[in-house]
């Protein structure tokens, strides 16, 4: 579709929060418009080309009581509440939001609590936003998801609504691979993300740390140069998406506000947060007296005047912090203040936004020190609002803001000596520094505001994401090459979907001309040994692959043939076989028109791919229970329904068969594995061989696996069997 047709069609927005809040009172419930800046950013997109809201509208649900809301006669849009329970607002909000996600994202692990049933409230709840954005998408364009309450809701949406856009930006940082990794379900989340067309963070530095987890923990196809990553069949785009204010509307108010009864007397040092101990306001307050310790200069003449916005108070993190800060304004106080003059004041509470806005411009210094903040939008507010005489931003070096203020003066907010030293210099600065600083900083916050942002973030989700550029031998290089270097390689794959694509009957599937070519390159190199494993039977996998160089696990590894080695058929299987004939003939007459059984001797597959569609669930079922019945074991396959005699033996048994049989029990010191499987009977021997040799998962980004890679296609297969054909020579480690 043409960009600019996309962009006047509707949109859907998810997030934590409704654009308004939801209060009890002694008159029913009632509705708080939420001031913040995301909505103020959001709503006019959303009243231009209409659409949904989507959200949690900030109180807990009583049991059988319906919470209904509406955006208002004239908002253009509509609003769909996501309801949550009260035990879901404690595990889901306070608990794996708040307590897991929060600290660990803000590179604070040792905050962090992992509690598996937060973990599952947080994955329910996201499945609960994902069917309301399903079931308000009606025609959108694009679903807009946003923040660390959500990285689940994509996949679910992505299966409810395939072909649909999905865009994520994320407010806060993206941690680095050794402390993502630390989170038990991390490669879920990960999963979660990548159901998305577009993932947007503050900063180039999260989205590499982004890039870098889905590479090492997923084995994703990453191409850093692009920020694209390939994810089975899809590509996602990665990018950095600095957040901006609403420029104008800040320096406005502060030009009309009236002066701050604090302006006048001494010089005003602020500080603006939640209160949050990302924030890093008693390392600010260490660094404030650090200042008066050696500069006494400075006391009597300056304020740190602190503001500090309750937040998150149920949470105990929260409470002990206030503790904390009480306490230290206390200690400072007591130690520097005089009959006239306390060093610092320190309000616990929120302001007006006039009356913020005036101390932003009055302020002569904003002390902005979190010890680790996605953005910080107090940095830019601040600056937006110095239309008088100009004052001086101190920031956080590891504040995402610090990446492009670069004129503000950057601190370690750990350092109470780095703090005083750089707040003394800001005291001190002369007035043509100070002016030719807060241009800069002006310019480029009135530039890149938060309109900019937002345009900024629909162009790059309406775009199409192409595929990587980078060739595949490079990626088989660096996963491939250091594993099997002076190796003998034992290579096993599947066979459909692996070398050949589906097909809607199994005897179409013969073998590309490319995969020929591959395979007997590869079966002509001394050093590789050719494994199928399939779930087809011995003769049929055999005339399929026409070679006898080559070991055959047929019927999912239940019969096993292939040179040096004596052939195997596990014991039980007799007296399963004896009672093939029965299932199949059961299976068949179940069949709706369409659907057929395949006996393949000891296992039997009942196809419904040609089937009705309507008629797929109810035949399945069906199937199921009839191979139950007959005491084997039902597994669901590609629109398929296999039986298979419960004798506890699947593919990843059989590759363990094979390997110890032919290189015998210390095969892994003389072998180097590759596994290649496209569906979930494969997943028994990716399971099996993890940490033990590198596997693919061909095709369907949805699918879950543990396969240490992904290719998306059955032509990746095809150069990797190239590549390994064409592998460097090397003298083997040990034959
Ligand atoms: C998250 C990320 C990222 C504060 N006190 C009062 C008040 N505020 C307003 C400020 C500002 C907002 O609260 C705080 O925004 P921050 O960006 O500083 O921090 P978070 O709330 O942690 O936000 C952050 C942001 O998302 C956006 O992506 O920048 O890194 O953590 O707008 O003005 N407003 C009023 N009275 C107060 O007393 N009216």
């Amino acid at each position: 579709m043409p960009d600019a047709e996309a962009q006047t069609r509707p949109i859907l927005i998810a997030s934590n929060r409704l654009p308004f809040t939801a209060h009890r009172s002694a008159g029913g419930i009632e509705f708080k418009p939420s001031a913040g800046g995301l909505v103020t950013a959001l709503e006019p997109v959303l009243r231009k080309r209409g659409g949904t809201w989507v959200g949690w509208p900030g109180l807990a649900q009583k049991k059988g009581e319906t919470l209904h809301f509406e955006a208002g006669d004239d908002a253009g849009y509509e609003v769909a509440p996501v309801g949550l329970s009260e035990t879901e607002v404690n595990r889901y909000y306070h608990g794996f939001s708040n307590r897991t996600l929060w600290p660990l994202f803000h590179s604070m692990h040792e905050r962090a609590a992992f509690d598996r049933r937060d973990w599952e409230a947080y994955r329910a709840v996201n499945e609960r936003f994902a069917s309301v954005a399903s079931g308000s998408a009606g025609d959108a364009d694009l679903v807009w998801i946003h923040d660390y309450h959500l990285m689940l809701a994509p996949a679910s949406l992505r299966q409810a609504l395939p072909g649909v856009r999905i865009g994520f930006f994320l407010h806060i940082p993206f941690p680095p691979f050794d402390v993502f990794r630390l989170l038990p379900w991390d490669r879920e989340i990960l999963r979660g993300l990548l159901a998305c067309d577009l993932v947007g963070f503050h900063v180039a530095g999260y989205a590499q740390n982004f890039l870098d987890c889905v590479e090492r923990r997923l084995g994703a196809r990453v191409d850093r140069r692009t920020q694209r990553i390939e994810w089975g069949d899809r590509t996602i785009q990665v990018g950095a998406f600095p957040i901006g204010i609403d420029f104008d509307a800040f320096a406005n108010k502060a030009r009309a506000a009236a002066p701050s009864p604090e302006a006048g007397r001494e010089r005003i040092v602020l500080g603006v947060d939640r209160l949050d101990y990302t924030k890093g306001i008693p390392e600010r307050f260490l660094g404030f007296e650090r200042l008066l310790e050696r500069h006494p200069e400075h006391r009597e003449r300056v304020v740190l005047l602190q503001l500090a916005v309750p937040s998150r108070a149920q949470v105990s993190e929260y409470k002990e912090l206030k503790r904390e800060i009480d306490e230290l304004v206390g200690r400072i106080n007591g130690r520097f203040a005089t009959a006239s003059w306390s060093p610092i004041r320190y309000l616990y509470r929120s302001v007006p936004q006039e009356r913020l806005v005036a101390l932003y411009r009055d302020a002569d210094i904003a002390l902005v020190t979190p010890l680790r903040d996605g953005m910080n939008l107090v940095a830019k507010e601040y600056v937006a609002c110095q239309v008088d005489e100009p004052g001086v931003l101190l920031i956080s070096e590891v504040a995402g803001a610090s990446e492009t203020m670069r004129e503000a003066l950057a601190v370690n907010p750990y350092s109470p000596d780095e703090t005083a030293e750089t707040l003394h210099r800001a005291l001190t600065m002369e007035e043509d520094e100070r002016a030719s600083r807060m241009a800069s900083l002006r310019r480029r916050e009135r530039r890149y505001n938060l309109e900019h942002w937002v345009n900024g973030f629909l162009e790059a989700a309406g775009r199409e994401s192409q595929a990587l550029a980078l060739p595949l031998e490079q990626d088989f290089e660096t996963w491939l090459e250091p594993f099997l270097a002076r190796y003998r390689v034992a290579l096993f794959l599947d066979y459909d979907g692996t070398l050949t694509p589906i097909v809607d009957h199994p005897a179409d599937a013969t073998l590309p001309e490319a995969a020929r070519r591959g395979l007997d390159a590869c079966a002509a190199r001394s050093d590789t040994d050719l494994s199928m494993v399939s779930g087809r039977g011995l003769a049929d996998i055999r005339a399929m692959i026409g070679r006898d160089d080559v070991t055959y696990a047929a019927n999912h590894g239940l019969e096993i043939e292939g040179p040096g080695f004596e052939p195997f058929l596990h014991e039980d299987l007799p007296h399963y076989q004896a009672r093939m004939p029965e299932l199949t003939q059961a299976l068949s007459e179940s069949a709706p028109e369409g659907a057929w059984v395949e006996e393949k001797g000891h296992t039997s597959t009942f196809h419904f791919r040609q089937a009705n569609a309507e008629d797929h669930a109810r035949a399945a079922d069906e199937a199921r229970r009839i191979i139950n019945g007959f005491g084997f074991q039902a597994r669901d396959a590609k629109m398929a329904v296999e039986a298979r005699p419960p004798i506890g033996w699947d593919k990843g048994r059989a590759v363990l068969h094979v390997l110890r049989s032919r290189y015998g029990p210390s095969w892994s010191e003389r072998v180097r594995v590759v596994y290649v499987g496209d569906d979930h009977t494969d997943e028994d021997a990716f399971r099996l061989l993890e940490g033990l040799a590198i596997t693919f998962r061909v095709g369907r980004a949805e699918e879950p696996t543990a396969a240490s890679h992904r290719l998306g296609h059955v032509e990746d297969v095809h150069e990797l069997l190239d590549w390994l054909a064409q592998r460097p020579t090397h003298e083997l480690h040990e034959s």
